[in-house]
């Protein structure tokens, strides 16, 4: 039989929403700035994005206990069961490097910068799942506008929180802690690339990334980096983690391309969690049309 920990259960699971927000607002207060929950709970809903797509999310079981996050362990099941001690507020973020006005943002913060979106998502992962998941967040470009990249700002580099403490993973050497992630700042600026905040329009459960965590469709979820505490502009394409793990495996772009294999594997077809049958993968993960035109003229099998 699977039982579950007190620490499984997410909250909303067992108490109304409002409630909920309530009590981790309280707590968040014991400790910071304290939110009526009447002001979080609207926070957290999202207006709908146009940028939606039409598929039909994955319940929130389904994505709240099939994750990848190495931090907490390498199975599916590790994150849910060990990422809801993670210490989630107060939390800050610093954007800096090649900013004209760099700063750090607290969540609360970051929930001003711009109106929050609810954007349906296809996310793929590249070991040949995906899932359609129902975020909240904001523009990852309305949080870059405001701390005004310079003219050398060439690239951006995400970092995770590194805690040994709190994150048990990180005594294992299975990848280079922090957990890195980088985009080209064309691709940082386009509207499909969110900071997300939430899903299903409450607040981000731990093992999908809170307090907040990057979305990139149309690349492999690796990408799509959890926790940030660190955004850096700079000139020079940022090291990142599963690269450097294995060169050979993950570059830099990591666009979904169902016709550039996986050394060890075919990326040509995926299963979508909760489905029997795999479905083709589309190219650029059926965002083709908004994106494609971002690597215009190059070798995308050399800069995979
Ligand atoms: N910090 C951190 N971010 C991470 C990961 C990780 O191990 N650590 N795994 C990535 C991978 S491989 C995937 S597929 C997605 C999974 O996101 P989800 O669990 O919310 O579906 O998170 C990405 N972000
Ligand atoms: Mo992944």
């Amino acid at each position: 039989m699977l039982t579950r920990r007190p620490s499984d259960i997410l909250p909303s699971e067992i108490t109304p929403k409002s409630v909920f927000l309530n009590r981790r607002e309280f707590m968040a207060g014991a400790a910071g700035s304290l939110l009526l929950a009447g002001e979080a709970a609207a926070a957290l809903k999202g207006n709908p994005s146009p940028l939606s797509t039409k598929d039909s999310p994955n319940s929130l079981k389904e994505i709240t206990t099939y994750n990848n996050y190495y931090e907490f362990g390498t199975d599916k099941s590790d994150p849910a069961e060990n990422a809801g001690a993670l210490k989630t507020r107060p939390w800050t973020i610093v954007v800096e490097g090649e900013a004209g006005k760099a700063r750090t943002y607290s969540i609360d913060d970051l929930l001003k910068v711009a109106a929050l979106e609810e954007r349906i998502y296809r996310l793929r992962c590249v070991e040949g799942w995906s899932m359609v998941i129902p975020w909240v967040g904001i523009p990852l470009a309305s949080l870059l506008k405001q701390v005004e990249p310079t003219s050398k700002a060439k690239f951006v580099s995400f970092e995770t929180l590194k805690d040994p403490k709190q994150m048990p993973g990180q005594q294992s050497r299975v990848l280079e802690w922090p957990y890195r992630e980088g985009l080209r700042i064309d691709e940082a600026m386009h509207p499909l690339t969110i900071l997300a905040v939430g899903l299903y329009g409450e607040v981000l459960p731990n093992q999908n990334g809170a307090p907040v965590r990057l979305v990139v469709p149309w690349k492999y979820g690796f990408k799509s980096i959890k926790s940030i505490v660190k955004i850096r502009l700079q000139e020079t394409q940022p090291a990142t983690s599963w690269n450097l793990s294995a060169p050979n495996e993950y570059g830099f772009y990591s666009n979904v391309n169902p016709s550039v294999d996986h050394p060890r594997w075919s990326q040509a077809k995926e299963r979508r969690i909760g489905d029997i049958l795999k479905r083709p993968t589309l190219p650029f993960n059926g965002y083709g049309e908004q994106v494609a035109g971002l690597y215009k003229g190059m070798d995308l099998r050399k800069f995979f």
